[in-house]
């Protein structure tokens, strides 16, 4: 049985909960963070030791610092990041958005991605370990609201090359998963619990679900020790890119 460990942000839904159970399913170790931490229990009891709650915000960095050092024995060797925890808030453009939501993404999707990630690294480092970091396709395609979000994104996917460059011959994996549209929670949090609007979104268009991602993530962390995905981006069929605009007589 394979004993490695996991510690996966976002782990009380969409992407995050479905890549930790397909990960506690296969025997890993899974440390599971996110604030709902009922939600993460449900993976206790289904898993039991093999998966360790570990609820905090991720934008405290002395929460998580304290999650961290209160790791039990069999958690502290950690094998795989994956930094998933993150969210879209607001449709809106940019000069109408609410400027408290921007730092609240700036906040979740890269000040506490990089501040786990540098806690982390050193362990990483000697455990010649890996790091997925969760991105999208919002921070290589521009569209209508997607302002700060798509920015985060796209720190996101350089964050991860420039790490794959400063970890150059430490045998530690990097890759940015880059996802369009996938059906979680992600809608009903970008509209502040519009159940109606998240189901119109997806209605139809066969989108992404978590488990496709999981399963994209248990591939990249099971290659062969010699192999490194920079980048994946994946779309549903029902999704491309739309082109650019053009204002005539402004
Ligand atoms: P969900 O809303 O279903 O999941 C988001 C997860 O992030 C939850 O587990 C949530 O946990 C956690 N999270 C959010 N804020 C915090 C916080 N402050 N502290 C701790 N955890 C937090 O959405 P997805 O599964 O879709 O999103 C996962 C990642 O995938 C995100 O980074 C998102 O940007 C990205 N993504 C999503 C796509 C999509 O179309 N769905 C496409 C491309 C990328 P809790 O609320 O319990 O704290
Ligand atoms: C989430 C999906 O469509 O905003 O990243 O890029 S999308």
């Amino acid at each position: 049985m394979n004993t490695k460990t996991a510690l996966i942000t976002g782990a009380s839904s969409g992407f995050g909960v479905a890549t930790a159970t397909l990960f506690a399913q296969n025997g890993w170790r899974v440390i599971a963070c996110a604030r709902r931490a009922e939600r993460l229990r449900e993976l206790t009891d289904r898993f039991g030791e093999r998966v360790h709650v570990a609820a905090f915000d991720i934008r405290d960095e002395a929460a998580m610092r304290a999650a961290l050092d209160s790791l039990p024995d069999d958690f502290r060797e950690i094998d795989l990041l994956v930094n998933n925890a993150g969210l879209a808030l607001g449709t809106e453009p940019a000069q109408n958005c609410d400027l408290a939501q921007w730092k609240q993404m700036i906040d979740t999707n890269i000040t506490a991605l990089v501040t786990l990630t540098r806690l982390l690294l050193p362990k990483l480092i000697e455990r010649r370990g890996a790091i997925v970091n969760i991105s999208s396709i919002s921070g290589t395609y521009p569209y209508k609201g997607g302002n700060v979000y798509g920015g985060t994104k796209a720190f996101v996917t350089q964050f991860s090359l420039g790490l794959r460059t400063d970890l150059h011959g430490s045998g530690v994996r990097v890759t940015s998963v880059e996802p369009g549209m996938a059906q979680t929670e992600f809608t009903l949090v970008r509209t502040g619990g519009d159940q109606t609007a998240s189901d119109k979104l997806y209605a139809g268009a066969d989108p992404i679900k978590p488990n496709d991602i999981a399963q994209t993530i248990w591939w990249i962390a099971n290659l062969p020790p010699h192999l490194n995905v920079n980048r994946i981006e994946i779309m549903p069929v029902s999704q491309s890119a739309a082109g650019l605009q053009v204002a005539r007589n402004m």
